[in-house]
């Protein structure tokens, strides 16, 4: 099987959880420039005509676009060792946790993605703290929700656990690294104590070093176009 993902984005780490859980032998594919245009998109149109990462695709050349579809054919085609709960609710509540990170969180970033997009000059103070109040409103929602065990859901990684990591990174590292703002787990001690213990994880804390790893690229290379606009 092939994956084709970036690391840059959320969305296909839920994957990568789930390939890491399972050992499963996947190609990884960086479609090249991806994030730059939609004529850079070029030739992976024709394996995603949504034209979004990430997208699996299988031996025998069928492909499956979206994160959780491709995270839940994964769990059917191969169960073991599983990455949702094996009891109905609380494999409900690992589902809601990841519609939240979908819906709310990132959604509520998306003002902050387009402001790091542009020159400084427009970084209105007060639109970048509201835009930051949402989303620590967006992760006060997950607060209501997480586990106390160290995990999303339970006592052991899950498909959430691979929705909100990378949103933490965007959210408690990232945000307020480029913006200034305050830590948005401030108020939210058990979302402060899943961050913390989740970190400890293996397979988490690969997640998280690769994600990491990723935005600080995309942020060097943002840096770089922007001097080099500025000298020219
Ligand atoms: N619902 C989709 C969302 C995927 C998505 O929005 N991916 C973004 C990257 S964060 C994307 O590919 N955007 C198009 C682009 O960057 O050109 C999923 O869960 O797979």
């Amino acid at each position: 099987m092939k994956l084709y993902q970036t690391y840059a984005s959320p969305f296909p780490t839920r994957v990568r959880l789930s390939i890491y859980v399972k050992g499963l032998d996947v190609e990884i594919i960086e479609p090249p420039g991806f994030h730059a245009s939609t004529e850079a998109k070029g030739d992976y149109l024709k394996i995603n005509p949504i034209g979004r990462v990430p997208t699996l695709v299988l031996d025998d050349g069928r492909a499956l676009p979206e994160s959780e579809v491709i995270c839940e054919y994964l769990e059917d085609a191969f169960p073991e060792p599983p990455t949702q709960p094996a009891d109905p609710f609380d494999c409900a509540r690992m589902r809601l946790l990841s519609r939240i990170c979908d819906f709310y969180v990132v959604m509520a970033m998306v003002p902050l993605f387009d402001l790091s997009a542009r020159s400084r000059r427009h970084w209105e103070p007060a639109k970048v703290e509201a835009a930051a109040g949402k989303v620590a409103e967006a992760l006060g929602y997950l607060e209501e929700y997480i586990g106390e065990e160290g995990f999303a859901v339970g006592s052991a990684l899950t498909q959430a656990d691979g929705a909100i990591v990378p949103q933490l990174v965007l959210a408690c590292e990232w945000i307020p690294g480029a913006f200034g703002t305050p830590d948005p787990l401030a108020e939210l001690p058990r979302l402060s104590a899943y961050w913390r213990a989740i970190q400890q994880d293996a397979i988490a804390g690969r997640l998280i070093r690769e994600t990491r790893e990723a935005i600080a690229g995309v942020a060097a290379q943002a840096k770089a176009q922007a001097a080099a606009s500025a000298s020219a």
